[in-house]
Parts: C-alpha cells; structure tokens; sequence
C-alpha cells in the first residue's frame, strides 16, 4: 500500500478502516501519527494551542530525520486539532470515515519533588476518549506508566462510557524509538503489543502496519512492565559504566580503552560512561519500577550513581584550573546527549548549577539548543577567555574543534572531555591540558 492509498473497507471487523484519533503530539505521538497518516486518515490532539496551530501551518514544532518529509507526503490526511471533541465532530461533519482508533501519548513526567509518576495527562486523555467512545472502537496506550495503570486507571474509566461497556478493544503498546532517530526506529523496531484479549491484539497488530519489525503481543500488564525494565535495565548499566569509568582514574588507567578491549568478550556489553543520565526516559522510567516497592535497591542506587555524576564532573574540572571566584568555564553542549536538541534531564543543567553555587562563571554553547535555563552563547563568545572547556555533551560538531584555533582565545587551554570525543594528542599537542572521565593517566 503506498502512501497515497487509503485502505479498503477492513474485511473484518477487527482492523481499523476509520480515522484514527491521536491524542498527544509530542516527540512520539506526532511521528506515530504522521506514520498512522500514510494509510488511513488521522487527527491529532494537543491540549497545546500553539503546536496545533503550528502544525495547521505545515510547520513542525521539533526537528527529527525523517519527520519533515514524512509530515509533507500525508499532509492531506492529517489534521490538527486541540480536543477530541473538535476532532470527533470534524470527522463526523465531513466525507472521512468516523473515528474508530484512538491512540494516547501524552507525557508521564515525574512530579519534581516528589519523584512521583504523574499520570494526570494519561487520565485527562482517557477520559476525553471515553467521553466520545463507541462500540467496536479501539483504544491504544502508549505513554509509558507504572504497571497495572491499564487495570487501576484507564479501563475502568473507559467503562465509564456507556456506549462502549465493555465492546471496546485496547491495548498498551509502547514505543522504543531512540530520540534522534525516531522515525527509522518506529518503522523498523520490534514492537510489544499487550492487548487485552486476542481481539484487542489482532486490531493494534492491524493498527501498526507502518511497523516493519516483529511485533510481540502479550497482556497489557506484562507490556507496562516490559517498557520499564528495558529503560531500567539501560540506566543501571549506564551506571555500572560510570563507576567503573571512576575506578579506572583511581587505578591511573584508561576505562574507556579498558571498556572497549572488554566489550570484545562475546558476552560483554559495557555502556559508555559519562557526565550523567539525562532525557525523558532513563532518570524517570526506573523510579516508575520502584515507587510502589521497597525491595529495588540496586536500581536506586544506579539513580544515585548516575545523579552524581556532575558532581564528579565538577571535581575533575577543580583539579584543571584555579579555585574560584573569577575562574571561568565553558559548557560546551547542554542537549542530554549527541544529536539531539533535547534538553530534558540534561545533566548539563545539574553541572551549570554546581559550578555556579561554587563560584564559577559558566557560559554555554550549544549548535543545536535554542534555550535553556542557563544563557546560551555563540561558540566565540562561550570560550573567551575562559580557564577550561567542558565538554558535556557528545554532538559530532565537537568532533571537528580546531584546538590550535580556540586556544588564543582562550585564558587557560585546558578542556575536560567527559565524553571521550576529542582527540587527545591533537588537542595536547596544540598546547591544552586535556583531561577525560573515565581516565586516569
Ligand atoms: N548515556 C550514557 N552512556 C551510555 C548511554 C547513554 O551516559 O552508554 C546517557 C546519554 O548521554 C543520555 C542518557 O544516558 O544522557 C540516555 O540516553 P539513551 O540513548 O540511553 O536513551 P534515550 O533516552 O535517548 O532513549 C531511551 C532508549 N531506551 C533504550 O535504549 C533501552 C529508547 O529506545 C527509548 O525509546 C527511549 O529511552 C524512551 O523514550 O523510552
């Protein structure tokens, strides 16, 4: 089926044929949406009237490879809107089929202080759905939540809709895609589909089309779960990383060479350490696992170990230049990692803060971030006459820095490279004191 094709009539009653509602059009609902729009019609809803009004233009509210191609080829068969309402009694009013789908992925932040999931987003959507929900229609989940919301929380509030008792099919189906590459990721991940019955499981397999990996279908609970111990699983070993990073500079060695030679084991799979672990993902997804539980000490602990990294950060950076006040750094990246202009989590956030509260003049530069809670500036004005470069965040870009060319403008060439990105020896023999997390020489 190409992009410009709309399906047939379903031949039975389990797939979808109707429009299909997405609700949430954020860094995974909108390209879910944009990929669901190269078979069937789709509305998206965002309770933010600027994204909607945003997308009404042709525009879009982030950038992702892929996306911008994507959003152009199925223009004509999406439509923001900014309530399910709106969107429902738009299909209905004209030649599109009704909608029979609705997929949900609003975000699931932890509430600050209290490291809490927040699940009002999730709740406000399900109710909105349940409030138009019909009989034979189909509802999908994706936000990641705690396991057992689907039973504690999102059926029992979609039973409330007295045209679809217990006619409805669902299904919680997380995604995998890696900011950054998204879109590629969507298309050609596996996928885990958790639907309620078998008939839920065959709508949501039928939903995903656009999905080129196998997809695993399960129950919803086990779905929920499954999300969180992968993200789990990637901060703890981002942690087991991190401190072995920290026992190769007290044993003098280099723990990214060390890691490297000890990854060719055919069972070995060290992570890279680093400043900390930022994004939407890996700081919140573990405590989802651990809030109701007083038995996961190993994944508290990698929280604490991966949160402390800009601390350890900041110590390095002492060793490199005079004690402050009046010595100047350079943050170079405040994105949470490579390639991405995503500044959620960021450790960058926790080191600026540090460093500020001991006395540091911290300015930042990031090509790819337009704002941040710290001033951002451009690339010369960021190393003037600074004591020491920062590098925080691993964007190619960094890769390519001319040493023999920053180092004039600077007070002090001196860099600390928590990443491992820059060239060492290059950078040395251009006259900076360069020193690397992770390494102990
Ligand atoms: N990080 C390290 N060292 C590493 C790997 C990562 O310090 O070896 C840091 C990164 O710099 C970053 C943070 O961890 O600050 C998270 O980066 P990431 O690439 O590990 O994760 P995300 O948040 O970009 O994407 C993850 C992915 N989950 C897994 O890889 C298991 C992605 O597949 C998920 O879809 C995504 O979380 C999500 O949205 O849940």
């Amino acid at each position: 089926m190409t992009g410009t094709d709309l399906p047939a009539s379903a031949s039975s009653s389990n797939e979808a044929t109707g429009t299909v509602c997405v609700v949430g059009l954020g860094y995974i609902g909108l390209p879910t949406a944009l990929l669901l729009a190269r078979d069937r019609h789709v509305v998206g809803v965002d309770g933010d009237g600027e994204r909607v009004a945003t997308l009404g233009e042709g525009e879009l509210p982030f950038e992702e490879p892929g996306l911008a191609e994507l959003f152009d080829s199925v223009r004509d068969r999406f439509d923001p809107f900014t309530s399910v309402g709106k969107a429902v009694t738009a299909v209905e009013g004209d030649s599109r089929p009704t909608v029979d789908t609705y997929l949900v992925a609003t975000p699931t932040p932890l509430d600050g202080v209290a490291q809490v999931p927040n699940l009002e987003h999730v709740h406000a959507a399900v109710e909105s759905v349940a409030d138009v929900l019909g009989p034979g229609d189909a509802v999908i989940l994706e936000s990641t939540v705690p396991p057992g919301t689907t039973e504690r929380l999102v059926l029992p509030t979609l039973e409330r809709s007295s045209a679809a008792r217990g006619e409805f099919r669902y299904a919680y189906c997380p995604e995998r895609a890696s900011p950054g590459d998204t879109v590629r990721e969507m298309v050609h991940n596996e996928r885990v589909v958790g639907g309620v019955d078998e008939e839920s499981r065959d709508r949501a397999v039928a939903l995903y089309e656009f999905v080129e990996g196998e997809i695993h279908t399960t129950d919803p609970l086990c779905s929920e779960f499954v999300k969180l111990i992968e993200n789990t699983y990637r901060d703890v070993n981002v942690a087991l990383a991190n401190e072995f990073g920290k026992l190769a500079e007290q044993y003098g060695l280099d723990g990214r060479e060390a890691i490297e030679l000890a990854n060719e084991h055919p069972r070995v799979d060290i992570l890279s350490p680093g400043p900390g672990v930022g994004g939407h993902c890996l700081p919140v997804d573990p405590r989802f696992l651990t809030n109701l539980s007083d038995d996961s000490r190993l994944i508290s602990l990698a929280r604490e170990v991966n949160d402390t990294m800009p601390v350890h950060t900041l110590r390095l950076v002492d060793e490199l230049v005079p004690d402050p006040p009046g010595t100047r750094l350079t943050v170079l990246g405040v994105a949470y990692k490579g390639g991405v202009d995503d500044t959620r989590e960021t450790p960058a956030r926790r080191f600026v803060r540090l460093a500020q509260n001991e006395g540091y003049e911290v300015r930042a530069h990031d090509p790819r971030v337009e704002s941040f809670s710290h001033e951002l500036s451009d690339f010369d004005a960021a190393v003037d006459g600074s004591d020491c470069l920062v590098v925080v965040t691993d964007h190619p870009e960094f890769e390519d820095l001319d040493p023999g060319a920053i180092a004039p403008a600077m007070r002090r060439p001196a860099a600390l490279d928590t990443r491992g990105i820059l060239d060492r020896e290059r950078w040395a023999d251009a006259g900076f004191t360069v020193r690397r997390l992770a390494d102990g020489r």
